[in-house]
């Protein structure tokens, strides 16, 4: 995998504003926020998109989501509701080719998204 922006967070070789971090697992805020709460949740495992996510990972993918839940709770979102999103690739709309979970609440989201 080539490397990436959120590559270099989770070794700490970019500042980011990180609100949770683990042995697996790296959670900071997202640079361009789309709602008053929008974290991005990923793995120190450098997994390109969901399409490369193997067997193995799945407790991985597990913790992402828990991470998320927690936080979700911590950010005071939890009892109104949030959502949880992966863009896979360019017609997802993917930009950084590190898997993430983005975390957003904090408003009223539309579905279906654009
Ligand atoms: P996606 O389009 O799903 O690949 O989302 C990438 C998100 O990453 C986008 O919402 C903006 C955010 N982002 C891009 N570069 C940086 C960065 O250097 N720092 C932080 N905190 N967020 C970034």
């Amino acid at each position: 995998m080539s490397e990436t922006v959120f590559g270099k967070i989770a070794r700490g070789e970019m500042d980011a504003d990180i609100l949770y971090q683990d042995d697996e697992v790296v959670a900071f805020r997202d640079l361009n926020p789309q709602a008053p709460v929008h974290i991005l949740i990923i793995p120190r495992k450098p997994i390109a998109t969901l399409n490369d996510v193997s067997a193995e990972d799945a407790a991985l993918i597990g913790r992402l989501f828990q991470v998320a839940s927690m936080l979700a709770a911590r950010e005071g979102v939890a009892e109104q509701g949030y959502r949880t999103v992966i863009n896979c690739n360019a017609q997802g709309g993917q930009t950084v080719y590190h898997l993430h979970v983005h975390l957003l609440g904090g408003r009223a989201l539309q579905w279906p998204p654009g």
